[in-house]
């Protein structure tokens, strides 16, 4: 760790012009460190000083090897060659995230998970405004952590990707958690156990941590844990489904809520344990909690055209999201899905949502890169070339409450901008049908 007065005396290189990259080098340049930016990407215009030095275009790990920090971007491994030899010359890399540690003096909450990330950080800042505290999230929801440094706060509720842990070493959140672990980016890790490890690294520092007892791959490797939700620990549901209870006792009437199924049941279980280990009372959470809805692209009803449900689940970038939005938006539905799916795998093995669309889908429309990966899946799968194509066939196939479903399973990268755009396209294509 370092003090503002020691940043003065240190080389520092930023590696990775995207929004973390140019948020650490305006940091590190209004606090007076030696700041060197490095973006391998051909030269582009950057958001951040004149007069900050910056190189395009592959890296020099002799030039690396100068400095006594490297700043990397989440979206950079750390075993990309030149940063892997100036790590082994002895320079340190770190992340945004640390330097936010070194210098944040609030309460931290911090989540990681592979699904239910940014949906539990906004909630739990909702719950936490909502019992009076001047709550700001920040992280891989796409507010740079070092952004808060600048503004009040009372909270900072930080959701965190596997590539910024692997970076983090100095963080001590006062309650920290794993929501859950299904396989993502196994293009970058080298193994699932790989990708595990990496979340888990949230616990080291934690004054609480609150693992998913649905999900033993949450728990750390210590075996070791101060609160749990889900099935057995304090914060659980009522059998019906209807009341979300502390130690046995309803706290909230999920019927209330403006959140439905059941993963955003143990969402709300995920928050409210969070928000409880700093001390505060669960009846000054319920407002926040009850109020709160679904975040866009997440299993968002955007249409009832001809009364068949058309939902948006584009944010379903890996085959978890994808089977709890199967399994839980068929959960007392009464007509049949159609799912639509496909994209950018990313490495992962897609067959594991077979006995997810064997026993939920009745057609499968699918599109992208992977695509032939999930057409030997379901016996009843028709490929097309767009997603304009997807929704005239799922409009052909679908009757009177029937739910179409995208829920790609995959990242979008391959044919659109992002996993908004993918959620637009679809969007526009319910509403060219009306
Ligand atoms: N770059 C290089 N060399 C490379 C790769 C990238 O120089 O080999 C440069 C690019 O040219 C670009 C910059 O690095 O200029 C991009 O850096 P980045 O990919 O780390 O992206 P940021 O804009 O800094 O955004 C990052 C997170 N991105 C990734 O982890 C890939 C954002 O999460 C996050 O919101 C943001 O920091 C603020 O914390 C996005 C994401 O996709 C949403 N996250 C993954 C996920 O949710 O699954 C983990
Ligand atoms: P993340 O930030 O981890 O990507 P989001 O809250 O953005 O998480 O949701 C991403 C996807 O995961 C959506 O498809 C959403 O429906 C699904 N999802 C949300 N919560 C959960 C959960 N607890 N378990 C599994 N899937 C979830």
């Amino acid at each position: 760790m370092l003090t503002l007065e020691q940043l003065k005396e240190k080389r520092f290189a930023v590696i990775g012009l995207g929004m973390t990259g140019c948020s650490c080098v305006d940091f590190l340049y209004q606090n007076n460190a030696q700041v060197y930016a490095f973006d391998t990407r051909s030269p582009h215009p950057v958001n951040i000083s004149s007069n900050v030095t910056v190189a395009f275009g592959e890296l020099n790990p002799d030039v690396l090897s100068t400095m006594d920090l490297l700043v990397v971007s989440p979206g950079i491994p750390l075993s990309h060659p030149a940063i892997a030899q100036a790590i082994a010359a002895g320079v340190r890399a770190i992340g945004d995230v640390e330097l936010f540690s070194w210098f944040n003096q609030k309460p931290v909450i911090a989540i990681t998970g592979s699904n239910g990330k940014s949906t539990v950080t906004s909630l739990v800042c909702s719950m936490l405004k909502s019992a009076g505290f001047n709550a700001k999230m920040g992280g891989n929801i796409g507010i740079p952590v070092l952004s808060l440094l600048s503004e009040p706060y009372d909270i900072a509720v930080l959701e965190l990707s596997s590539f910024q842990l692997e970076t983090t070493h100095s963080l001590k959140p006062q309650a920290a958690t794993v929501l859950n672990v299904s396989a993502d980016h196994l293009d970058r890790y080298e193994s699932f156990e790989a990708y595990r490890q990496a979340k888990l690294r949230i616990y080291q520092n934690a004054q609480v941590s609150v693992i998913n007892d649905y999900d033993r791959l949450t728990i750390p490797h210590t075996g070791d844990y101060s609160e749990s939700f889900g099935k057995e620990g304090a914060f659980t549901i009522s059998d019906d489904g209807h009341s979300l209870l502390f130690k046995g006792e309803a706290w909230l009437d999920y019927r209330q809520c403006k959140l439905t199924g059941k993963h955003n049941a143990l969402n709300i279980q995920a928050a409210a344990a969070l928000c409880h280990s700093l001390g505060v009372a669960l009846n000054k959470l319920t407002e926040g909690a009850m109020q709160f809805e679904a975040l866009p692209h997440r299993c968002q009803r955007v249409s009832r055209y001809n009364d068949i449900q058309w939902i948006d689940d584009s944010k379903a970038t890996n085959v978890g999201a994808a089977q709890t939005a199967i399994e839980s938006l068929s959960w007392g539905s009464e007509g049949r899905m159609i799912l639509i799916a496909g994209g950018d795998a990313k490495g992962a093995d897609l067959t594991v949502l077979k006995p997810y669309l064997e026993q939920y889908v009745s057609a499968m429309i699918v599109l992208g890169k992977d695509a032939n990966q999930l057409l030997p899946l379901h016996t009843n799968t028709y490929r097309v070339g767009d997603m304009k194509e997807a929704v005239q066939v799922a409009a052909t196939l679908a009757q009177k409450n029937d739910i179409v479903l995208l829920s790609p399973a995959c990242a979008s990268i391959d044919m659109f901008a992002n996993y908004m755009e993918r959620g637009k396209q679809f969007l526009q294509a319910v509403e060219a049908l009306q």
